[in-house]
């Protein structure tokens, strides 16, 4: 059996990191390429994001600076984060153990990929590169009650690991901090980092007929299995950060119990009960079904 050669992925893999996965992001260590590519992708979505971002990540870019002006400093973007709500941004090379990302949640750390992607995955990556951790998930931190959403969130990851609900949990984050779509007065909003750092994927989640729409309940999303690497058939809508806050501030406890009885669903499945915002063709996937 040869050695799994594991041939780092990014520079940054071979950097010293602690024993919480931070590591240096060595910010004067980017070159001229690595910072334009951050421009090329923050010019490119800032227009699709624009009229389908929430008002609370269009608002926070502009309160945190985020711009294409180059790569951002950790450093300098965590201080003005954190004036905000008390969240930092830790550097990492990579995905962390879970036990070590819940830790950081549940301390107010969001660990972000300090590596930008290559040029070969300019348009889709799996891992989650500076550019989807910064323009994707830091802008929804600076609002206070998805900040205190994501403290909990880490807090409850750890919980879920004792208890073996983990996969319930990931869920959560999935079609929430991930894909998550809002309801504001001019129609639905994305604040799902997911989709907010994936140009396709942000006009997709909100204005194809693909995908189902449903409105959100905890236990249901904890059923519901997710798409890694295409589209997701379902998105989940909240009414308001106050609303999805509310629905996950409690004990899980009951919740697991009331899901471990029932079935997992397939993520293109509707369920009686469910609040069906808009019902998807779903003929896009089966396309590309018929394509691969
Ligand atoms: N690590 N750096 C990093 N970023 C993530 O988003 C991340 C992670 N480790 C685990 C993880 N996400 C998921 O398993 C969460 O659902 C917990
Ligand atoms: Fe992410």
């Amino acid at each position: 059996m040869t050695a799994d050669t594991k041939e780092p992925k990014n520079r940054y893999q071979t950097s010293p990191r602690a024993a919480d996965y931070t590591i240096d992001q060595a910010w004067e260590s980017y070159s001229a390429e690595e910072h334009d590519r951050w421009d090329r992708l923050f010019r490119r979505q800032i227009e699709v994001t624009k009229g389908r971002a929430c008002t609370d990540v269009l608002q926070a870019m502009a309160e945190l600076e985020l711009s294409p002006s180059g790569i951002p400093d950790m450093g300098k973007l965590t201080d003005r984060l954190e004036a905000i709500t008390g969240w930092r941004i830790v550097p990492v090379a990579e995905l962390v153990p879970d036990e070590i990302f819940f830790d950081h949640l549940a301390n107010r750390r969001f660990p972000a990929g300090a590596f930008i992607r290559p040029e070969s995955e300019f348009d889709y990556l799996k891992e989650p590169d500076i550019f989807h951790d910064i323009f994707g998930h830091v802008p929804m931190l600076a609002n206070p009650v998805f900040a205190d959403f994501m403290e909990a969130y880490g807090k409850g990851g750890q919980r879920a690991m004792q208890l073996g609900q983990l996969h319930n949990l990931a869920r959560l984050y999935w079609y929430t901090v991930e894909f998550g779509l809002i309801r504001e007065a001019g129609g639905l909003r994305i604040y799902g980092a997911g989709i907010l750092s994936s140009p396709n994927e942000t006009v997709f989640a909100l204005e194809d007929d693909s995908p189902n729409r449903i409105g959100f309940d905890l236990a249901r999303i904890m059923r519901t299995k997710y798409i890694i690497d295409d589209f997701q058939q379902t998105y989940f809508v909240i009414d308001s950060f106050e609303a999805l806050l509310e629905a996950c501030y409690k004990d899980f406890g009951s919740v697991y119990g009331d899901v471990k009885g029932k079935t997992d669903l397939e993520a293109h499945e509707i369920e009686q009960g469910d609040e069906v915002i808009t019902r998807g063709t779903l003929d896009y996937f089966h396309k590309r079904k018929a394509v691969r």
